[in-house]
């Protein structure tokens, strides 16, 4: 199933590359998101990757869903994650996805077609990049870390970060605000970033992340956005206690 998972991924981001920095088809374009037809034909890519291997399971996507509902086994996917980065030609977006049986998170993929980078994970056999084995950063002192903060699409999630950022400008090494949670948790895994805290974010935006930095070694607290729609995520390298301020 991992190997079906890399391939859809590496698949659609061969197509993300190739249309990067072109014209794009926008199909929407909302106050804080762009939506793309080039994410649409991603995930429907992906889809047929899986689907031919697995007509069985289900897809559960950013772009729809496909596949039987009813089965244990939930492919988690977010074709490009950071489309407003991608739309704008910024080459900081990635493909996530995730396998879940029943609830439980067995596969993370994330891949960054620009760096030809590939985060996977399973579960209970660590965690890669490019294939390397990967771990967090042990660094639990704030002022050493770096901390990335997501902002997410409404008013309410804008001002929670604002809130958030604020308070740790003046605690942390420094701050990074990078528009793509998939790509913020991959960097944690692999010891480049020390924390991501986000308000407003989507099951198929963090899915395959979550796994990745508990195989590394380290935290991910997840609970329904107290503000909105979606979940709101404190992930850590697992030396660093934060929280919501
Ligand atoms: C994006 C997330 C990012 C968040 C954006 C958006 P998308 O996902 O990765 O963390 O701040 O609002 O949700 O829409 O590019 O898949």
């Amino acid at each position: 199933m991992i190997e079906v998972a890399i391939a859809a991924a590496k698949a659609a981001g061969k197509l993300q590359r190739a249309a990067f920095g072109m014209e794009q088809v926008v199909n929407e374009s909302l106050a804080h998101d762009i939506k793309l037809e080039l994410d649409i034909k991603s995930q429907e890519l992906i889809e047929k990757h899986i689907l031919d291997h697995f007509p069985k399971h289900a897809i559960v996507g950013e772009e729809g869903v496909n596949g039987d509902q009813e089965s244990d086994y939930k492919w988690i996917v977010d074709p490009i994650d950071g489309t407003v980065n991608f739309s704008y030609g910024i080459p900081h977006y990635c493909v996530s996805i995730a396998l879940q049986y029943k609830h439980e998170i067995m596969i993370g993929v994330v891949y960054d077609p620009q760096r030809d980078e590939l985060f996977t994970s399973e579960r209970g056999k660590g965690a890669y990049l490019n294939n390397v084995p990967m771990k967090t950063s042990n660094r639990g002192d704030i002022k050493d870390c770096i901390l990335s903060l997501g902002m997410a699409k409404t008013a309410e999630s804008i001002e929670s970060a604002f809130t958030q950022m604020n308070f740790y400008a003046h605690r942390a090494k420094k701050l990074r605000n990078m528009g793509s949670a998939a790509l913020d948790l991959a960097w944690i895994a692999s010891g480049r970033l020390d924390a991501y805290v986000e308000r407003g974010v989507n099951w198929w935006d963090i899915a395959a992340g979550i796994l990745l930095i508990e195989s590394a070694g380290g935290k991910v607290k997840i609970a329904p956005n107290s503000i909105g729609k979606g979940f709101e995520v404190i992930a850590t390298n697992g030396s660093l206690e934060m929280a919501f301020v």
